[in-house]
């Protein structure tokens, strides 16, 4: 998941939506969409499960219908990758097995009901057996993790905690033909140009002779390999490490440990810096200013009373800022320029914080030591719909209400709170829902 500017982003996943509503489907970093099952080859014409009645042979005709618009679409799209540059032999070797896939459209259109707090999606990604895993892990990979750190200035731990996030250490990579999922997406239409772009960075990937078609695979979001590198990400930062002339994040840790230490390093990676710290905040600390936007050198944060947990000086963050995951009542995190590098990868909080104490793990640290609230529920995605209706009718504008807490409904949060005398901390609860509701 790799998101390094708007226009080149690793990774696909919705995560611009925020912390609270992390979907249940994306837990754990990953990828894989479970193995898809080939449809009927395009090539060939549809049809061949069809149940026996009057329904299956609709069923039949409307399947063959749509598998006749894949193959024009796909035929269409030839032409434009041949005008920019792709040859007619890659054109035949990347589509000769290409299916319409139905289940990436499928996850593709789910919008996940239930949501996971911080502290659940932690307790998921940051386990006991992933960090045994991931010291055994490094001691086999020793040689290539330090090659990737000496070459790009990521530490082994972390460059192995981003691993463990996209991939469970190579473990899980998704086997749904990349050249399939981004030519369904294409042809549903939805994002037709970002697939489109992403389906020309696929063949430009063949046709450089890196990988054989039949190897190239990943989600059914387009996201390939270890790295889960979307095509464009690959031809922007994957790194042939060991020297064999292809850059090989499916096969190769060299390769693929580089290429994401090579992400970290261009995502504004700071070699001297850790992540971020956890803190505890002075009594009066107004927590509207716990918020990724609001950055000041740490001596500031210092001055202001933020103290880090173990009563060590802070880091030395020349922009530091307050991240607090799950409100007021819990813990709060120092958080400077790798966090953001993290948020490169994969633009969620929850997502970069994993990562983060991951990494720390994995290099002997601390876990997080302040209670989470854990008494506080995930809100549905319906009742996140009925907090922000209840908002908007208050006069506290919250946008179109769609379910998911980005920056304009944390925003109209912090405004009710502060004008009920509540802490300004932006985070969703039961309890602030039905206070909204009351008459
Ligand atoms: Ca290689």
């Amino acid at each position: 998941m790799v998101r390094m500017s708007q226009r080149t982003p690793a990774k696909p996943r919705g995560h611009g939506l925020a912390a609270t509503t992390l979907a249940l489907a994306s837990l754990g970093g990953c990828l894989a969409a479970p193995p898809v099952a080939p449809e009927a080859p395009a090539a060939s014409g549809a049809g061949s499960a069809a149940a026996p009645g009057a329904s299956g042979a609709s069923g039949a005709s409307s399947e063959s219908a749509q598998q006749q618009a894949f193959a024009r679409w796909l035929e269409a799209f030839g032409a434009f990758a041949r005008a920019q540059g792709i040859r007619e032999e890659t054109l035949r070797v990347a589509f000769a097995d290409v299916r319409y896939v139905p289940r990436v459209v499928d996850r593709d259109r789910a919008q996940p009901e239930l949501t996971r707090t911080v502290w659940d999606y932690l307790d998921r990604t940051v386990t006991p057996q992933r960090v045994s895993a991931g010291q055994e892990k490094l001691l086999q990979v020793r040689g290539e993790a330090d090659g990737a750190a000496a070459r790009f200035g990521v530490p082994p731990h972390v460059v192995l905690a981003v691993w463990a996030m996209e991939s469970n250490y190579g473990g899980n990579v998704g086997d749904v033909p990349t050249v399939d999922a981004l030519a369904t997406l294409g042809f549903e239409g939805r994002r037709e140009a970002w697939a489109r772009g992403e389906l020309l960075a696929a063949l430009k990937i063949v046709q450089a002779g890196d990988i054989e078609p039949a190897r190239m695979t990943g989600s059914w979001a387009g996201a390939m390999g270890q790295t889960q590198f979307l095509p464009s990400s690959y031809l922007a930062y994957a790194v042939d490490a060991d020297g064999d002339g292809r850059r090989d994040i499916w096969g190769s840790a060299a390769d693929v440990l580089a290429s994401m230490a090579n992400f970290l390093a261009r995502a504004g990676w700071q070699a001297d810096q850790p992540w971020g710290v956890e803190v505890r905040l002075p009594p009066a600390f107004d927590h509207a200013r716990a918020d990724l936007q609001v950055r000041q050198p740490s001596a500031r944060w210092s001055a202001e009373g933020v103290q880090s947990t173990d009563g060590a000086a802070l880091p030395e963050f020349g922009d530091g800022a307050i991240l607090l995951p799950a409100g007021a009542r819990g813990p709060a995190f120092l958080v400077g320029p790798n966090f953001r590098a993290f948020l490169r990868y994969n633009n969620s909080s929850h997502y970069a914080l994993a990562v983060g104490l991951l990494a720390q793990r994995l290099g002997g640290g601390p876990g997080v030591t302040a209670a989470w609230p854990r008494d506080l529920a995930a809100l549905t995605r319906t009742q996140l719909m009925a907090l922000q209706t209840a908002l908007n009718e208050r006069g506290f504008d919250s946008g179109t209400p769609d379910g998911m807490v980005g920056t304009a409904t944390r925003s109209a949060i912090r405004r009710y709170q502060r004008s009920v005398g509540l802490p300004a901390d932006g985070y969703p609860t039961l309890e602030l829902l039905q206070r909204l509701q009351a008459p």
